[in-house]
């Protein structure tokens, strides 16, 4: 079989085949994903009878956020602080996440948590947590399901992060007497439906709905990845010509996003460049702040791996824990960015 020039041989095409396979099944079943390498290792047959069994179900790997987020999980959840740890990546499918977690209380663990990747549709599965007495903390992301069938959520406070981002831009406005001009904005929210999305966009309109001089023009789905971000922002160059604001609701859109601009013809370093306002504040995304490229970073912590261990170990205490624990967060531009940017991890 000739393949773009070279000779293939049907034992190399069953080998892929083979290795395929293995890596879809490991999608779905417990094994410790090293997002980093890529590597995946079958998780450990049974755990000791001291340690803690967690079910980890992270919602993908489509970010840079998300990738720290799983690293800062792994980091925290280990046998030395006694936690047998069993992590599934759901690939961005709440359907794989449902999987995860049925999968989950089938093997009795003693805590499941979670990244759910989008706000609704968890009541039945969470039911199915309650009923088998197993504590469910979500991590990151919320859920619409009654607060009854969670034990505690850890994450950001995303309509603060969306206030704080119109907040910096009717700021930036002032200062460059343009509070009165029209300012048409296009938005590349992040996957609709999640709290981070709804969030952001939330606190963004309440500041929004106080200009009436601000236009939001156009939103759309960038699913908080590079790739669709590009995508997103090429259609709405085609068919805007006159954007003053461009909002990514994360790093890796904004960076799609740039690409798209610059393929388009535009100066990234020029007066023509609109404002562009992203979040999570990622090493990339800070450090294009420091270029002027990005104007504002609103932060959003994926370090949440050492509360969940910390709150975990006082739930096995017989402790009380708190309904809900905010990550504390900072807004970046050019004028602070330099002192933070060497410390971050992603
Ligand atoms: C925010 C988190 C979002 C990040 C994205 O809490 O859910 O998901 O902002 C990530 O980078 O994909």
């Amino acid at each position: 079989m000739i393949y773009n020039g070279y000779k293939i041989t049907h034992k190399v095409v069953f080998s892929l085949l083979l290795l395929l396979f293995a890596v879809s099944v490991s999608s779905c079943s417990p094994f410790n994903v090293d997002e980093t390498s890529q590597n995946v290792r079958p998780a450990e047959t049974e755990p000791a009878e001291n340690l803690i069994r967690v079910g980890f179900s992270q919602l993908g790997s489509e970010s840079k956020w998300r990738r720290a987020n799983s690293i800062s999980i792994r980091d925290a959840l280990t046998v030395d602080d006694g936690f047998f740890l069993q992590f599934n990546n759901a690939r961005q499918k709440q359907e794989n996440q449902i999987k995860a977690i049925r999968g989950f209380i089938s093997q009795q663990v003693d805590y499941i948590a979670f990244c759910p990747v989008t706000e609704d549709g968890w009541d039945t599965v969470l039911k199915e947590a309650k009923d088998a007495n197993i504590p469910v903390i979500l991590v990151d992301r919320q859920v619409s399901a009654d607060s009854s069938l969670y034990t505690t959520w850890i994450g950001e406070n995303m309509r603060k992060e969306g206030e704080n981002a119109g907040l910096w831009l009717e700021k930036i406005l002032e200062e460059r007497g343009k509070n009165h001009d029209k300012i048409n904005i296009i938005e590349l929210i992040g996957t609709r439906g999640s709290s981070s999305q709804l969030g952001r966009s939330m606190g963004f309109d309440t500041v929004c709905e106080k200009h009436k001089n601000w236009v939001m023009l156009d939103r759309e789905d960038g699913e908080f990845t590079t790739a669709k971000g590009q995508e997103v922002m090429s259609g709405f160059l085609q068919k805007y010509d006159d954007i003053d604001v461009v909002v990514c609701q994360n790093d890796d859109m904004a960076i799609g996003a740039l690409q798209a601009m610059k393929d388009a013809g535009m100066d990234l370093y020029g007066d023509e460049k609109p404002i562009i306002v992203s979040f999570d504040a990622s090493r990339q995304g800070l450090e294009m702040v420091m270029q002027g490229i990005i104007d504002v970073d609103v932060e959003c912590k994926p370090s949440s791996g050492e509360k969940l261990a910390e709150v975990i170990h006082e739930l096995e205490r017989g402790n009380q824990v708190a309904k809900e624990y905010y990550m504390d967060e900072e807004v970046f531009t050019i004028d602070n960015a330099l002192k933070y940017v060497d410390e971050r991890s992603y």
